[in-house]
């Protein structure tokens, strides 16, 4: 034991939150672990200890922590998104990055289209209508079509792409738009967010998140995508202004939204809890068991190689 209550042998992992339980059972199996997500710091020989972290994209890992951390050597994500990560201050002390793509892309497309199908066919309120016991009394009023509309995909990634390959099972009409042009895609590409929100009966939104994506879905493209259209987000609140979503919401100036992310998670501003036109889930586009087990192998396999001289699988710098 080192003077840190540390085995010698076996690597220190720093963990900034919880994991399901096998990620848990296989990051114990192989590492120390480490706790760092008290609000109370650790002491600092418990930090000296730490060479690894392990945190979600949607917790990441800024400046100071990084800083507060001397001997770090690896942070690996169990995420995609690594936009919460300051790659900066990673880099400039050579601490390698990883993330945890592809396991989770076809999860998170399943959500994009369960929220447009909840939002247009008013899943929710259907079924508050019949556990209310209002059936007998009242029709629930007619809802949205989903099938056959025009979607528009708002970042052409992997995530966006299979948004897209579903919206195709759904017979609807599909255009993207992402600075990356794609030849080979059967849809076509707008050149401007705003026509393709003008074009289209729904946008999803999958790009990733950052500075360069930052409130891309401003008030003109909910103004351009109007009363009739729908919006829904599976990438990250920022991506959105939210308080210009939350004004066309309130006034109908679009028809709808389903949201699994938002500026301020999980303490999201009230005024959604008081809309009847949103879906809103709890970031949970990859929370299937199957999927976040797939996360944490992909993550452990990452530390794995690092810490046996190997090749990181999904490095991200
Ligand atoms: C999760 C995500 O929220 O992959 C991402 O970027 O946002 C999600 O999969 C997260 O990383 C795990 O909590």
């Amino acid at each position: 034991m080192t003077g840190s209550g540390f085995s010698t042998e076996r690597p220190v992992v720093g963990l900034l939150c919880s994991f399901d339980e096998s990620t848990l059972r296989r990051l114990a199996d192989s590492y120390e672990l480490s706790s760092l997500s008290n609000s109370d710091r650790p002491p600092g020989d418990q930090r000296a200890a730490v060479r690894a972290l392990v945190t979600r994209g949607d917790i990441g890992a800024d400046r100071s922590v990084i800083a507060s951390l001397p001997n770090l050597e690896i942070i690996a994500c169990y995420g995609v998104g690594f936009d919460a990560i300051d790659l900066d201050a990673a880099r400039a002390r050579g601490i390698r990055v990883t993330n945890t793509p592809d396991v989770l892309t076809e999860d998170v497309a399943d959500m994009g289209i369960g929220l447009a199908l909840a939002v247009t066919r008013q899943l929710l309120r259907g079924h508050a209508h019949v556990r209310s016991g209002r059936w007998p009394d009242a029709a629930f009023p007619l809802v949205k079509r989903f099938y056959g509309s025009r979607v528009g995909v708002v970042g052409y990634g992997r995530v966006g792409k299979a948004v897209a390959r579903r919206a195709a099972a759904f017979d609807c009409e599909i255009g993207y738009f992402d600075i990356a042009s794609d030849e080979k895609s059967p849809h076509s590409r707008f050149d401007s967010l705003h026509e393709l929100a003008g074009w289209a009966d729904m946008l999803i939104v999958t790009v990733a998140g950052g500075p360069t994506t930052a409130r891309m879905i401003d008030a003109s493209v909910l103004e351009a995508l109007g009363p009739n259209g729908y919006l829904v987000n599976i990438s990250r609140g920022s991506a959105v202004d939210e308080l210009a979503l939350l004004t066309a919401l309130e006034c109908s100036r679009i028809a709808g939204a389903g949201l699994d992310v938002y500026w301020n998670e999980p303490n999201i501003d009230p005024r959604f809890r008081a809309l009847d036109n949103v879906v809103l889930q709890p970031h949970h586009a990859s929370a299937t068991v199957e999927t976040r087990q797939a996360m944490g192998r992909l993550m452990c396999d990452n530390l794995d190689a690092h810490f046996n001289g190997g090749a990181l699988l999904t490095p991200v710098a």
